[in-house]
């Protein structure tokens, strides 16, 4: 993960304090987009961005130390403090937006002043008055915290006394490791049951204001304006396209994991050509699959690679897998992490005080300081995360040389396509041979189909989630919030295949289940990373000169592969990300593609159209029944929210493919 500061609502208010009358909404919009001013003065606009680039930076620095002083020692007194120095940087980015959308950027001849400009003033909620300003992220931050404050009752009756348990980990772990269904189901309905309802009416006024938020800024409402961070007028086709490609190969999936579900739960769980019940994926929102490993893997007999056990044989300590995957970046060519990396990272799980465990990566806006935070145990996965921590400090060094606006990836999804894809070089049974870890053969097939496999129910399973989540929260800004449960399961149906367990209603409210929707965290760049995951894979095993099957491929020790890492790195968001994607393909393409992941599950698919020929649906058939478990009104009155909303951008993808 990477780490990127967050607001919270306690400080808000003293914002709006400090800001006085600072925040008369501005009118006057001349681009077709965006709001901006007259100033076309470009020596100003340089001043502008050079006091900009040394105030931010330190602010960011402020910033990030108040908040790693808090993720690694959660005292109240460090809450505060925290919330102290974001509240100064909420100050500065108002005021700097004020500044900002004083210059018309669009006739500044400079362009990279051009490309700052614009985005300091794009996807921001700057534009509304203090008082939405501190209402909307007020009721973000009350909707998070319902959120991390559910608590929901066992399945044991006997231990129903005991309503305590916690998305991390205790539902995630059943969610995982049950395979009762009927605790699945009532686990399943106790999360959804509690956390939707309360926040409903508060999600209703945030989508009001951050649409105020967007017109304001010149765009239609505010999913338009979550898209923009794209700039691509392309960008639906490419995102439309690449499902599309994508489809037969999760249809094949779908149908190959139901028949494993059928045999394990039987006809009455499980419908033979029907859609999948959301509880029995190993996760509770169904989107990634890989814990039900053990129900459906192709070739039980053949052991799986896990190097946990090996990695325990050999010692290996926290500190020896964060040596390793340093060891991995500079075998390809890279930079070794920085004294104070080494110096002031948290690379393991202090006894003494309480602390926030979920790893992630930090730059703090000084060109001297990245550390990584991570509870590390020594296993198989946390070595993997390192390696994946890892790579966005590689991308921090490099663009570090960038102007403040630019030290980001080249489009929100870059990041993270960069880490999962030099996590498919780690986890990979060629790599961990090499590296001593995994001494089996590797090569036989069933190993190989194994292994894709277990690839498959991590990404290709995604693939349709990581799509439908946005989807709908455009689909919600662009139409409003009637009927928005049903809307929710409409698409979960339409592109996972996925129904709820039990009946649903308007009075429930099933997306708030996932934190993005509360936490007001864009989802679309999941999906973005995920093909970027593989694109960016393919160019360096191209580079690495890397023959036979891509799923095989490791790039550890290649100069030319880490050589394209660099050129992306250092590029940072100075460019636009199409000509980053230029580059990496070596000018083949510029689009957001499937390709290449169909590339690496090309002998699984093979090997699913097989194990499906008898199948009578590949994909499902939906009957009244299971619409009606979402859509009430199928047997009754009401309006289908699903017939009106043709016109929303991403129904394309689905009037086109379905
Ligand atoms: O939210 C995350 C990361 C933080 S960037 C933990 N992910 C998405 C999710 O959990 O739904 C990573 C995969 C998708
Ligand atoms: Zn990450």
């Amino acid at each position: 993960m990477k780490f990127a500061p967050q607001i919270d609502a306690q400080f808000v208010t003293v914002v709006v304090a400090v800001l006085g009358a600072l925040a008369e909404e501005v009118e006057g919009i001349t681009d077709a987009r965006l709001v901006q001013g007259t100033n076309v003065n470009l020596g100003e606009a340089l001043q502008f961005l050079r006091e900009f680039d040394i105030e931010a930076s330190r602010i960011c620095f402020r910033v990030s130390s108040a908040r790693w002083t808090y993720s690694t020692n959660m005292t109240d007194f460090n809450k505060r403090r925290m919330i102290e120095e974001q509240t100064l940087q909420a100050k500065f980015d108002k005021l700097s937006w004020k500044r900002a959308v004083s210059f018309d950027w669009t006739r500044l001849p400079d362009p990279m002043v051009r490309r700052q400009l614009k985005q300091l003033i794009t996807n921001s909620r700057a534009s509304l008055t203090d008082e939405k300003y501190n209402e909307i992220y007020h009721l973000i931050s009350e909707m998070k915290d319902i959120y991390s404050h559910i608590r929901i009752c066992p399945f044991n009756s006997a231990e129903r006394l005991y309503c305590d348990l916690e998305l991390e980990p205790d539902v995630t772990r059943i969610m995982s490791n049950s395979r009762n269904h009927l605790e699945l189901a009532h686990i399943w309905r106790e999360w959804h049951d509690k956390v939707g309802p309360p926040m409903k009416n508060k999600f209703m006024r945030y989508v009001q204001i951050a649409n105020q938020a967007a017109r304001m800024n010149g765009f239609l409402d505010a999913g338009e304006e979550m898209r923009y961070v794209y700039d691509d007028p392309e960008f639906e086709i490419e995102i439309s396209e690449s499902w599309k490609r994508l489809q037969p190969l999760y249809k094949e999936l779908f149908t190959y994991v139901r028949r494993k579900l059928l045999q394990a739960y039987g006809p009455n769980i499980v419908r033979q050509e029907g859609p999948l019940p959301a509880h029995l994926l190993g996760n509770l929102w169904a989107q990634d699959w890989s814990k039900i490993i053990d129900l459906v893997a192709p070739y039980p007999e053949y052991r799986s690679v896990d190097i946990t056990d090996e990695m325990l044989r050999q010692g290996f300590t926290p500190l020896r897998m964060f040596q390793m995957a340093e060891e991995f970046y500079t075998s390809l060519g890279l930079k070794p992490m920085p004294p104070e990396f080494w110096r002031f990272s948290m690379t393991d799980k202090p006894n003494d005080r309480k602390v926030q465990c979920t790893a992630s990566a930090w730059d703090f806006c000084n060109k001297i300081d990245y550390r990584i935070k991570q509870c590390t145990e020594v296993n198989m996965e946390d070595l993997i995360s390192t390696h994946h921590e890892m790579a966005h400090i590689q991308y921090y060094l490099y663009y570090s040389e960038q102007p403040y606006l630019f030290r980001d990836g080249a489009n929100p999804g870059f990041h993270e396509g960069v880490a999962n894809a030099i996590s498919l070089s780690v986890f990979n049974p060629v790599h961990l041979h090499r590296v001593g870890l995994f001494n089996e053969n590797t090569d036989t097939y069933e190993t190989n189909i194994n292994f894709l496999m277990l690839m498959a129910l991590r990404k290709v399973a995604f693939a349709p989630f990581a799509l439908l989540v946005d989807a709908w929260r455009y689909e919600i800004f662009q139409n409003g919030v009637q009927n928005m449960n049903s809307a929710w399961w409409e698409l979960r149906l339409r592109y996972q295949g996925i129904i709820p367990p039990i009946p649903r209603t308007e009075s429930h409210f099933d997306a708030a289940a996932k934190r993005h929707i509360p936490a007001d965290i864009p989802y679309m760049k999941y999906y973005i990373a995920l093909l970027l995951e593989f694109q960016i894979h393919n160019s360096m095993c191209f580079a690495a000169g890397h023959v036979g099957t891509l799923h095989t491929c490791d790039i550890y020790r290649s100069r030319e592969a880490g050589r394209v890492l660099s050129d992306l790195f250092k590029v940072g968001k100075a460019r636009h990300w199409k000509e980053v994607l230029k580059m990496l393909t070596r000018g083949q393409s510029e689009r957001i593609s499937a390709d290449a992941m169909l590339q690496y599950f090309q002998p699984l698919l093979l090997w699913l159209k097989v194990q499906n020929k008898n199948e009578s649906v590949v994909g499902w058939m939906t009957n009244l029944e299971e619409e009606a478990l979402f859509q009430p009104f199928l047997f009754g009155g009401g309006v289908n929210h699903a017939t009106d909303f043709s016109f929303v951008l991403f129904m394309l993808i689905t009037v086109k493919l379905m």
